[in-house]
Parts: structure tokens; C-alpha cells; sequence
């Protein structure tokens, strides 16, 4: 059986504690591979495993219990952190770790993908198509380590430690900084909520016999879709005559996705501002909400449209037992966009009944556990007044899964890439781009159908991106008995 005490602490179960995350991209110094296996062991011990999330979450539950109990205002928080460590491809293999992991879309990085991922860039006649990344992800990433915790000082303090082991200060280091980018959970009544405004993090799978309480509508996976080994694991190489048996040292990792995506926020906000859906009874200011609850599929408060369609209902957005029991099965959702444009980012990211049709094996594949977190300051007056950003904001997106074409790629690619997905819908009906993050780098125009209730085949014509990728990469993040027997020397 899973021992959660082996595999890494962001993967399951909620992921690391965080209020601030860096990420810290590195890459081994060649002269001293030897070196970075024989420090990875002294590592390990500050490797933060899912069953000590588990513990603190518990900790943390009984702190505002006795918080509350006691009326303090403001409670002193806990002092929480966590440490993951994960590898690209080059990583691996320049640790001389060879052996055929089975994930095709890994093994070739996603720099190699960026093109079919949709991804803007140029396609010099004498070379590969070139994204418009910045220099850091086109760069050798041979590692990513996750820092999280309650505050700067406690990250400062736990990567101190880190950087210390990997004498990074040192004349010789053993491993350069590629980048640092850090992401913090937004402020007040912005906790949680992604930069265009609305609540994140409420849908993820549950993974079976490691979340005991799936709250109703939340879908319960295998085990094998996020963990690889696991029953309902399958990897992408091979046949299914002969499928390719993952290396033992492969059990009880997750691949990680990382995608450093920019979101135009005062843009997005124009735009709502300037396409009101006409509802009557509605104000201009409610057309524009209800537009921008239409295009993502839930309310900012987090209720699905699915169930309020015309409202938001904040108590329905916080209420974890009724925000995810919705299936788009409605008599007039099935066929229709009444409740919730078939486009929408959530209906394409997860289309939950629409793939009813293909049977109750068709959906699983295709679910990944979302751990991200927001980067960049808020909108400053002089942005949202001149319709325009200027600083950098957006998400340090990170998805795990157990198999990357199915997972990540898949959703992106085959999903809100492709205009005529989801399935079932009137015949000649073309549902459009995922508005949020779906996206062409041929000359194609963005629009999506259904934005008007009352208009449903009408379309709307998009801006080019509201949300641009930047850079990114695949990674493996290992057990940690991985860690300690085959990573490390
Ligand atoms: Fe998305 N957003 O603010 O619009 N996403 N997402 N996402 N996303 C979700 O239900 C957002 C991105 C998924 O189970 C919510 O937990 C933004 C990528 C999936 O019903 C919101 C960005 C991919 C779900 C956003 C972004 C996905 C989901 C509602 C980029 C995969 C669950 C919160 C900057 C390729 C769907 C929630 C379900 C939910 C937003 C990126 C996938 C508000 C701004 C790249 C699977």
C-alpha cells in the first residue's frame, strides 16, 4: 500500500503549506556531478513529505481552533515550510540516471513542445521554431526546488540551508541559479484568488485511498493517474503488446508541469468592461460580471455558473460541499450554453458529464492535481486606468500527473487549443477557444460561442492572449526512498 511518508509533500492532499513559494530553477555544474549526488543525500532530510503536510494541516486546525477559543485577534501564525526537489530530463541524465522513464513528452522537454502547446514565437527559415520565451527557460534546467512557507524570513531561512549543502556561495558551487521566481498568495480579500480575481484552487481530483472525505461532485481518481507505478498508471512509450515498465525507482513520483504564465489583467478587465452581455434587468457593470463568470465558469467568488447562472452566490462559492457537485447535465446545458458556454476554462479543462457518452473511463486520464500560485504585484492605479499592464503578474503554474501527454499537454493541446471540443453540442456548433487560456500561433482568430444566454450561437471575437506563456519545463519529482537510493550517492 501507498505510504505517504515517501511520496513529496506538494504532489497530494492539498500540496506544501504556502503563503510564499520560490521557485528555484538550477543547473548541476559539470565538473561536479559526483559532488551533487553525494550532497543530495544530506538534502533528503529537509524533503517535506506528504504525511508531514498532513501533520501540520492538523497542527494548523487545532492552532485556529484554540485561536478562535481564545478571541485573539490577531493569532501569532505557525511557523510552517516545505522543501521538494524535483529534475528535468537533462538532470537526469546528467546524473547518469538512464533508464527509459516511459514519458515521451518528458523526455523531450517542453521547450521541444512549445509550438504545439500553441505557444507565440517566430520560425527561422535555419532553425526550430523559437517561442517567445524569456532566455532563462531556453536555457540547460536541470532541477527545480519548491520552497514554501509562512513568510520570507522562513524561506530565506530553509533555502540558506539548502544553498549551504549545495555550496552555492562557495568558489566552486556545485549547482548555478538558472532563475528564482517567487509567487505569494494574495492579500485580504484577494485570498486565493488567481489576478483576473477569481477563487482558485477548489477543484482538484481526489486521489483514491489518500483523500478520505471527497466532497460531493469531486471526482475520485486512482491512484496511478498522479503517482507513477500505481494502478491506473500507463506509460506513453511502448505498445500495448508491450508497454514499457516504469524503473523501480519510478514508483511514487509525480511528473510536474511548470508553466510560467503572464496574465494581462487591465486588458481582461477592458474587455469585460467592454462587452456587457445585454440581459435585461441587468446593469451594464452585472453584464460585464456575468461575462467574465461566463468565460471561466465560475463565478470570482468561486459558484459555478452551473448552478448560478445569472447571480453570483458567494456562500454557494465557499460551500466545499455543493461548488464542485455540478456536471454540465442540466436539460438546458446538455445541448445548450444557457447555463455555462460549452468554451468556458473550466468546461474545457474538465467537461466533467460532456464526456458522459464515452463511458466513466474516458474523463481520469485526463485529470491533473493544480498546485500554483500567484506571482506579481496588483494592478496599480495607473494600469487599470490606462487599460494597460506594466509589470509582470500572472501564475507559477505547476500541475502533476502521472503521465504527461494525458495530463498537462493533453488539456492544453486537445482541449482548450481546439475550437470544436468539447463533444457534445448541436451539430455545427463550434464551441471556440478556451477564452482564458487557449491559444493559436497560426494566424487564427480567438472566439468562443455562447457567450450570450439569449445569442447562443453567436460568437465572440478575442483578443490574441489575455494570459502569455513565458517559459517552463517538465519535471520528475522522485519518492523519497527514489531520492535516497538511486539519486543519491
Ligand atoms: Fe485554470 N482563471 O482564473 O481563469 N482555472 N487557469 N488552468 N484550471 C481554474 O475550480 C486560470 C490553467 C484547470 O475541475 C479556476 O479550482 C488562470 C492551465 C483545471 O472544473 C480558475 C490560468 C491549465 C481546472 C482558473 C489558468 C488549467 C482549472 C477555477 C493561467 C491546464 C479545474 C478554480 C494564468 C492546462 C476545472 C477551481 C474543474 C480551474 C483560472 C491556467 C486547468 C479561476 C488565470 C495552464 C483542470
Amino acid at each position: 500500500p501507498l505510504d505517504l511518508g515517501k511520496v513529496q509533500g506538494d504532489i497530494l492532499a492539498g500540496g506544501l503549506p504556502k503563503k510564499t513559494e520560490t521557485c528555484y530553477f538550477f543547473r548541476i555544474n559539470d565538473a561536479y556531478v559526483h559532488e551533487f549526488r553525494t550532497q543530495l543525500g544530506k538534502l533528503v532530510p529537509l524533503i517535506t513529505s506528504t504525511a508531514e503536510v498532513i501533520n501540520d494541516q492538523r497542527k494548523q486546525l487545532a492552532q485556529n481552533k484554540k485561536d478562535a477559543a481564545e478571541k485573539k485577534i490577531t493569532p501569532p501564525h505557525l511557523k510552517l515550510s516545505g522543501v521538494n526537489i524535483s529534475f528535468s530530463t537533462k538532470g537526469l541524465k546528467k546524473m547518469g540516471i538512464t533508464d527509459e522513464i516511459g514519458d515521451a513528452a518528458f523526455d523531450a522537454g517542453m521547450l521541444a513542445g512549445a509550438k504545439e502547446l500553441g505557444d507565440i514565437g517566430t520560425s527561422p527559415s535555419n532553425g526550430p521554431f523559437d517561442p517567445d520565451w524569456i532566455p532563462a527557460f531556453k536555457q540547460e534546467i536541470d532541477g527545480l526546488i519548491l520552497i514554501t512557507g509562512d513568510s520570507y524570513a522562513t524561506v530565506a531561512e530553509k533555502l540558506a540551508e539548502i544553498e549551504k549543502i549545495l555550496l552555492v556561495q562557495a568558489r566552486n558551487p556545485i549547482i548555478h541559479e538558472v532563475i528564482r521566481l517567487v509567487g505569494d498568495v494574495r492579500s485580504g480579500k484577494e485570498k486565493g484568488h488567481e489576478h483576473f480575481g477569481f477563487q482558485d484552487g477548489i477543484s482538484n481530483p481526489a486521489v483514491t485511498d489518500v483523500d478520505a472525505n471527497p466532497n460531493p461532485g469531486q471526482q475520485v481518481v486512482p491512484q496511478g493517474i498522479i503517482l507513477l507505478g500505481r494502478p491506473g498508471d500507463a506509460p506513453t512509450l511502448g505498445t500495448p503488446a508491450a508497454p514499457v515498465t516504469r524503473p523501480h525507482w519510478a514508483l511514487d513520483g509525480s511528473f510536474l508541469s511548470f508553466r510560467y504564465l503572464f496574465q494581462l489583467v487591465p486588458e481582461f478587465n477592458a474587455f469585460l468592461k467592454n462587452n456587457p452581455i445585454p440581459i435585461t434587468g441587468l446593469t451594464r457593470e452585472q453584464g460585464s460580471e456575468l461575462l467574465g463568470a461566463r468565460l471561466v465558469g465560475r463565478w470570482k467568488s468561486g459558484a459555478p455558473v452551473d448552478l448560478a447562472p445569472l447571480h453570483d452566490d458567494p456562500v454557494l462559492g465557499q460551500d466545499p460541499l455543493r461548488n464542485n457537485n455540478f456536471h454540465y447535465t442540466f436539460p438546458d446545458d446538455q445541448q445548450t450554453q444557457t447555463r455555462c458556454p460549452f468554451a468556458a476554462h473550466l468546461r474545457k479543462t474538465n467537461p466533467r458529464g460532456d464526456l458522459d457518452q464515452f463511458g466513466p473511463n474516458a474523463l481520469p486520464p485526463h485529470r491533473i492535481i493544480r498546485s500554483g500560485i500567484a506571482f506579481g504585484p496588483e494592478v496599480s492605479a495607473v494600469e487599470a486606468a490606462s487599460e494597460k499592464t506594466h509589470l509582470p503578474r500572472g501564475l507559477l503554474f505547476i500541475a502533476y500527473q502521472s503521465n504527461i501527454e494525458q495530463g498537462f499537454q493533453f488539456i492544453q493541446q486537445s482541449w482548450s487549443n481546439t475550437p470544436k471540443f468539447p463533444p457534445r453540442k448541436p451539430a455545427n456548433e463550434i464551441p471556440g477557444f478556451d477564452p482564458i487560456i487557449g491559444q493559436t500561433n497560426d494566424d487564427g482568430v480567438r472566439t468562443l460561442s455562447g457567450t450570450d444566454p439569449n445569442s447562443q450561437t453567436a460568437n465572440l471575437k478575442l483578443p490574441k492572449q489575455w494570459v502569455v506563456p513565458k517559459g517552463g519545463e517538465y519535471f520528475f519529482s522522485p519518492s523519497i526512498p527514489a531520492l535516497k537510493e538511486r539519486f543519491a550517492l
